[in-house]
């Protein structure tokens, strides 16, 4: 029987902690309620938060000069399926799983779907690989994919997206994601509008495959893994392409994809606001698509993304649904400890968005009062929301202390044991 981390493992480890986390809530509760904010409505919306965890990430990652393998990595996609459920069982608010294909092609799409829902897991959004090329492959993506100047390229390209949406229909996903690396390393190599008409022309067969009830998602990019330009280079060309294609149709914003300084959240604004906004890829970076763990660098821009999506929540805007996924690559943490992090992080810039002072900010914008305003936003950046993120995953049956849960488990060394290393020499970014 292959190790999990049980109910009974979490409730021992929570014990400990119980007496600290009473304490710390009620004394939150009671400064709360000074500013007329109910604690327990606020729990409520932590524990039905939910964010997708890509399959990818449960591996560890790797940049243009090295990868690093840790120990216990999954080797397939039953592993890492397993991993998926461990961080969901600490954090309990990460049920969805992100596939991407061919890396997680099952022989048996019944059987996976099965062994997912099984662990309470379930499939979110299909991604698809024109990115790479696989063993035994026909035609090369070296040139692009759906962009590529050889039709026959593009057909290829196509196949594959719209056997990825065949495959997450039988798995039960709800949406597909299109990312090309397609683009340009030099001035001059690709004919900028032809490059966009042969996007679409492609982007509207895969859209023709689409089962009742699924969407699809375009993400943008503005560099990497071309570096002078690529098709799909902003917002601004996602919403046109996801206007051309039709109602189920819409923009993704993986926030590693944006020049730095890039003001992220008024994208997502505008995006609401033209009923586009797909979801996201929640990350964080320095300098480029870092990949790193949500809210690591840029704290305070989550706090603002999430601002404008609670807003949205709160204000009923119609059409507004959007699918949250964190999308990171882990080289040198755990990717469980990674993933749980950042998916706590999402929950905690949740929270402190619901904690705005609305009405005060609208007043303060209306009198043009512009410190006020900033201040109604870092009174709840400020908040120290921690027990009740503890409190929302106690009562889901999570870990009042994830971290230190997991790693006292021996889940690692555990999986290390029964998944050897292969030894492998690899490179490259996933
Ligand atoms: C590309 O950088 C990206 O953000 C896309 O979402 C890919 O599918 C993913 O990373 C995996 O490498
Ligand atoms: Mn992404």
């Amino acid at each position: 029987m292959a190790f999990r981390l049980t109910d009974d493992l979490i409730a021992g480890h929570n014990s400990k902690a119980a007496g600290w986390l009473e304490d710390d809530y009620a004394h939150l509760g009671r400064q709360l309620a000074r500013r007329g904010v109910e604690i327990e409505r606020l729990t409520e919306r932590a524990m039905a938060f939910r964010v997708a965890v890509p399959s990818w990430g449960v591996g560890t990652g790797g940049t243009r000069f090295a990868r690093f393998a840790g120990p216990g990595e999954p080797r397939d996609v039953f592993e890492k399926l397993d991993d998926c459920e461990a961080i969901h069982e600490l954090v309990r608010v990460t049920p969805g799983i992100s596939l991407h294909i061919p890396w997680d092609e099952p022989e048996d799409a019944a059987a996976l779907r099965e062994f997912a829902a099984k662990r309470g897991l379930f499939f979110d959004s299909m991604n698809s690989n024109t990115f790479q090329d696989q063993p035994g492959q026909k035609l090369s993506y070296k040139f692009g994919s759906l962009t590529h100047t050889d039709p026959a390229v593009r057909r290829q390209a196509v196949e594959h997206n719209v056997h990825c949406i065949e495959l997450g229909r039988k798995l039960g996903a709800r949406s597909h994601t299109v990312w090309i690396g397609d683009g340009g390393n030099f001035p001059g190599q690709v004919h900028f509008r032809r490059a966009l008409e042969r996007y679409l022309e492609s982007l509207r067969a895969i859209y023709a495959a689409l089962p009742d009830g699924f969407r699809m998602f375009i993400e943008h990019k503005l560099y990497e893994p071309a570096f002078y330009s690529t098709v799909l280079n902003d917002w601004g060309v996602s919403y046109h392409c996801t206007r051309e294609l039709g109602p189920k149709a819409f923009s993704l914003v993986d926030l590693g994809h944006h020049a730095p300084n890039v003001n992220i959240e008024m994208i997502v604004a505008r995006l609401i606001q033209f009923g586009k906004l797909a979801g996201f890829h929640f990350n964080d970076s320095k300098y480029g698509d870092d990949d790193l763990d949500a809210g690591s660098i840029k704290p305070f821009q989550l706090f603002l993304v999430f601002h404008e999506l609670v807003q949205a929540e709160l204000e009923g805007v119609a059409g507004f649904d959007p699918a949250y996924m964190l999308d990171q690559s882990h080289n040198v943490t755990d990717p469980i400890e990674s993933l749980m992090t950042s998916a706590m992080e999402l929950v905690r810039a949740y929270v402190q968005a619901h904690l705005v002072d609305r009405a005060a900010l609208a007043e303060a914008q209306e009198r043009n009062d512009a410190l006020v305003a900033l201040q109604a936003l870092k009174q709840a950046f400020t908040t120290d929301v921690a027990p009740i993120l503890a409190m929302a995953r106690k009562r889901a049956g999570g870990a009042i202390d994830p971290l230190g849960t997991y790693r006292a488990s021996g889940y690692r060394q555990r999986k290390a044991e029964k998944r050897p290393a292969t030894g492998r020499v690899q490179a490259g970014i996933v």
